[in-house]
């Protein structure tokens, strides 16, 4: 009997669970383009032409292998413009013995798919995503018995069990982390290579348009829309990143340069996150690299963990911890997003910077995310759901599963301590060590207090001891809470008030 079939706008891989036991000739598979998705959090004007350009093409490459597809355009005058609705438009346009669905990334469609599975008065049935490297029971084995959940030791068991970098039971080069090395400030005069992006096929340029056209009034520029929409495209940019890019990827994992918004990433986030590229594929490829010489273990060990390790523990915590998760704000963050986050108008060069790069582009590396914006909006305080819609809103990337945890954990702290063992604070010192920015800078990356001074410098020490009864016994912190008490209580109220000053001075005002 007939089978509809739902495929997601980040669903987009041949593999994908939902359609093993697809009957081309029998099935249909739905496809929607609805503006609830596109508008839940107001996204960056790339992440929709990107995800109704792949979507556009996928359900172009289905039809050519002979599967009918329901495909429901942004302006079709029918659209009921949400998933559910279209499901059930679906189903009272043609006759289903039963639905499959592929689980969805986050939690708010789970709950609606569980809803609409209870209510549809025919079988629902909702299958496990297997393009990941853990499934949700692996991970909730491996997490039952640890009092803590650090990525280090879930990455040793995911190397084991993969068998990647593995020299028998010994890690390659006989350690299982090589990050001390991946810490290079970029040397003067010496740039990243030009990057080739992926020029928009005619397909991508009719979502540009519709976009362009329908939501005007989002984030972002569509002028230098460059990212991959096909299995094909994301496969040319992969193996051009290997053989180019690759090398060099750990050196400079964590420097960040004026006008230099790719560095050597490898820009696949995206196809990943929506089915393009499969995750242990390219980590397999990136260890060939490797095992055929053309690339040293740091770079290759770094950026397998960041998919291996990182991509998959993020996730773990998301469905494990989820939906408490997304209301947890351990450091009680109060205050509002400051405006500059979306203009870039600010006079602090750094998040100039990856805010323009960031409104061209729907793009900035993970030292970026982390140690300008997310540093930034930890110490001024910004509520967690405010950091949130702003990271959800700006990167073609971003999906809640992984968003979250690196948000709410990583970045802001917001989870006390499930993804990160410790806040990454960190005053101006750090970025001008990791980056060119400061030379170029209004500010005084060396001042401490008062208007000219470095704001990062400002809002360091206020931070810690505002936060003292949260944080004073995180043993990582220990130290610099160690030099707060030698300050003294005079210096220490001034270094409070010094840091309210500069909260309110950037736009961080009481909600
Ligand atoms: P590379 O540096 O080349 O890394 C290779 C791949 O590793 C990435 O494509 C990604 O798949 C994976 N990866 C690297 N770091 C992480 C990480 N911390 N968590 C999960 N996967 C990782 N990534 C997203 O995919 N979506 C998001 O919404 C997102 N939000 C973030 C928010 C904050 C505050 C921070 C600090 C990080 C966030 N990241 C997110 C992680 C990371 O910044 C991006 O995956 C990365 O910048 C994507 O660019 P790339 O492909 O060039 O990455
Ligand atoms: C991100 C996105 C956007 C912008 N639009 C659509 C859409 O119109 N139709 C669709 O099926 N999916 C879209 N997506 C991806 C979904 O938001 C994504 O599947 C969920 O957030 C779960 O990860
Ligand atoms: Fe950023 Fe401070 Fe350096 Fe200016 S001085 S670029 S604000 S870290």
């Amino acid at each position: 009997a007939r089978v509809l079939r739902l495929v997601l706008g980040d669903q987009l891989s041949d593999s994908l669970a939902g359609l093993t036991d697809l009957e081309a000739t029998r099935d249909v598979v739905l496809m929607a383009e609805v503006r609830d998705e596109a508008t839940y959090v107001r996204h960056h004007k790339q992440k929709i032409a990107l995800t109704f350009g792949a979507m556009r093409a996928h359900a172009n490459r289905l039809a050519a292998q002979g599967v009918t597809v329901r495909y429901v355009r942004i302006d079709d005058p029918d659209n009921t413009h949400s998933i559910i609705g279209e499901l059930h438009r679906a189903l009272t346009n043609g006759a289903y013995a039963r639905v499959v669905i592929t689980e969805p990334g986050e939690v708010r469609l789970a709950e609606a798919f569980a809803a609409f599975a209870a209510t549809a008065g025919l079988p629902v049935e909702i299958r496990e995503d297997r393009r990941f490297i853990c499934s949700h029971a692996r991970f909730r084995r491996w997490a039952a018995d640890k009092r803590e959940l650090r990525m280090e030791y879930f990455y040793r068991e995911m190397r084991r069990e993969t068998g990647l970098l593995m020299d028998g039971a010994e890690p390659a080069g006989g350690r299982w982390n090589f990050d001390a090395e991946n810490r290079k400030k970029l040397t003067r005069g010496l740039r990243p290579p030009t990057r080739l992006r992926t020029a928009p096929s005619a397909t991508t340029q009719g979502a540009i348009a519709d976009v362009a056209r329908l939501f005007p009034d989002h984030f972002g520029d569509l002028d230098d829309f460059g990212w991959p929409t096909t299995v094909e495209e994301a496969e040319a940019a992969l193996e051009t990143f290997l053989a180019r890019i690759l090398p060099a990827f750990g050196d400079w994992q964590d420097a960040m340069a004026h006008g230099e918004p790719w560095m050597w990433h490898g820009l696949v986030s995206t196809a990943i996150n929506m089915g393009l590229l499969d995750p242990l594929d390219v980590c397999r490829r990136a260890e060939a690299v490797y095992r055929a010489g053309a690339a040293p273990l740091n770079a290759v060990e770094g950026f397998i963990r960041q998919i291996l390790g990182w991509r998959e523990f993020v996730r773990g915590v998301y469905w494990l911890k989820t939906p408490e998760y997304g209301r947890m704000n351990f450091l009680d963050a109060d205050r509002t997003l400051p405006w500059f986050f979306w203009s870039g108008e600010t006079d602090m060069a750094c998040v100039a910077d990856v805010v323009s790069a960031t409104r061209a582009n729907a793009y900035a590396h993970h030292i970026q995310r982390l140690m300008i914006t997310g540093n930034l909006a930890m110490m001024l305080g910004v509520h967690p759901d405010a950091v949130d819609d702003w990271y959800m809103t700006v990167y073609a990337d971003a999906y809640e599963w992984v968003e979250m945890p690196n948000t709410r954990g990583m970045a802001t702290f917001a989870d006390g301590g499930i993804v990160g063992s410790k806040p990454y604070a960190a005053s101006g010192a750090y970025i001008q060590r990791m980056s060119d920015y400061c030379g170029g800078c209004r500010y005084d990356v060396k001042g401490k207090s008062g208007d000219g001074a470095c704001p990062f410098n400002r809002l360091y020490w206020g931070f810690l001891e505002r936060n003292r009864p949260r944080l004073r016994h995180n043993a990582r912190l220990a130290m610099p809470y160690r030099t707060l008490d030698g300050f003294g209580e005079a210096k220490r109220a001034a270094l409070l008030a010094e840091a309210e000053a500069a909260r309110l001075a950037l736009g961080a005002a009481p909600i």
